[in-house]
């Protein structure tokens, strides 16, 4: 494969600047090798600045569930440009994204736009901790809220990738309010509850996993954060920055049946363009200013762009839509499973709606310290590398999981499983 546009790019990005990328998880630092250029996207394929075509299961890290550049998306993109691209006032898009958005996810009653899942998390903990007048949040290791400070510790995505346990430049006192505690481990949240009785405002969780590669809740784990947070007049948060309109319409909400306190999304509700939202009960809601004392803004908050983008993302999901994701992302499983089976490579599958995840363990990974152990890594890049030769563009992690669009079809799956194959093969010896 011809990628000389993209390593001559690489060399000149990383001068200026830090890694070549403006997001560390772009930059191919756990399996090596040169992050291809991307020139432009259609339905389920990214071309590079070369010309090489990928079968794309990165797709933007989630918010492309339409595929690349889908005609209602360009239209209402090319529609709105020509109106303004910002504004700094209240537009109507703003109502009808909200109302889209409300209708999939009742818990959410009043919402606030933000422009990314970083600003939604960091912003429903400062909520959280002013409605409850407590300080202490549990998080849960391999989860991955975004970058603010108190929510860089054992954190998933780039952090667990590149093997940090925390960020330089966090202070002992941004954390120390801060609980991490492991993902499924409804002992460890009960004995942090007790441990520190009385101070906790709030449990952030990603309802499904999907920063430490694709992790499940396990049985009764989302129901018993929900029980031990009534139970401590504690706030439930669920970050579904990545599941929101992914693992269904719903959420992850509608698909465990739980009615978060707050609900943080980002991603899907954007439609590939910066955005991010908080919302939840209108009583919490009703905290944030103006109408309440909790400050938080944002010049390009609710941007038309992004506003439109989600409406006609949204406007084109239907239930229909995610029994045909969950039927391809099964496919697709089934087939990796068997020819890894085939080729004596032991792998864990996991899905959940549009969102697919494989470690290469021959145990069950549950958690964020069994993914660090279980999980290998080398072989991982040695399968990312063979697969991107084929033309097949996964994630550069094994800590990430994979996405599939509404242009994954029947043919694209079976091009998929057919590079599988040649890749298994390759790394089977
Ligand atoms: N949540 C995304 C990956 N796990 C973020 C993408 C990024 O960090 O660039």
């Amino acid at each position: 494969m011809n990628i000389t546009n993209s390593l001559i790019s690489f060399a000149e990005a990383q001068r200026l600047m830090p890694g070549g990328v403006s997001s560390p998880v772009r930059a191919f630092k756990a399996v090596g090798g040169t992050p291809r250029f991307i020139d432009r996207g259609d339905g389920p394929y990214i071309y590079d600045i070369d010309g090489n075509r990928y079968i794309d299961y990165v797709l933007s890290w989630g918010p492309l569930i339409l595929g690349h550049a889908h005609p209602a998306l360009v239209a209402a993109l090319t529609d709105q440009i020509s109106r303004g691209t910002s504004f700094g006032a209240p537009t109507q898009l703003e109502i009808r994204l909200a109302g889209s958005i409300r209708e999939a996810m009742p818990c959410i009653e009043m919402i606030r736009f933000v422009n990314s899942g970083t600003e939604a998390t960091m912003s429903a903990i400062r909520l959280a901790r002013a409605f409850t007048g407590k300080n202490k949040m549990i998080k849960f290791a391999g989860c991955y809220h975004g970058h603010a400070d108190m929510l860089l510790v054992e954190a998933g995505s780039g952090v667990m990738t590149l093997g940090m346990a925390a960020s330089a430049g966090v202070t002992d006192g941004e954390v120390e309010d801060t609980i991490t505690v492991q993902y499924n481990d409804l002992v460890g949240v009960r004995n942090a509850f007790e441990s520190y009785a009385g101070q906790i405002a709030a449990v952030i969780v990603e309802p499904v996993a999907g920063n430490m590669g694709l992790v499940l809740p396990s049985e009764g784990f989302l129901d018993g954060l929900w029980e031990l947070t009534r139970e401590h007049e504690a706030l439930l948060i669920f970050d579904e920055v990545m599941t929101g309109f992914r693992v269904a319409l719903g959420g992850a909400c509608a698909a465990y049946g739980i009615a978060a306190d707050i609900v943080c999304l980002g991603k899907v509700i954007g439609g590939g363009l910066p955005v991010g939202a908080y919302g939840g009960r209108k009583d919490i809601m009703e905290q944030v200013a103006p109408l309440g004392p909790v400050y938080q803004a944002g010049t390009l908050s609710g941007n038309p762009l992004a506003m439109a983008a989600g409406v006609a993302t949204l406007g084109e999901l239907s239930e229909d839509t995610y029994t045909f994701l969950e039927r391809q992302g099964a496919r697709l499983l089934e087939g990796l499973r068997k020819i890894g089976k085939e080729y004596g490579i032991p792998l864990q599958t996991a899905q959940a709606g549009s969102m697919i995840g494989f470690f290469f363990s021959d145990v069950p990974v549950n958690d964020y310290t069994s993914a660090r152990k279980y999980a290998d890594t080398t072989r991982y890049a040695r399968f990312f590398h063979a697969m991107l030769d084929r033309g097949v563009y996964l994630a550069p992690s094994q800590f990430e999981a994979g996405f599939l669009s509404i242009r994954h079809t029947d043919d694209v799956i079976d091009a998929t499983l057919e590079a599988a194959r040649g890749a298994m093969q390759e790394i089977a010896s």
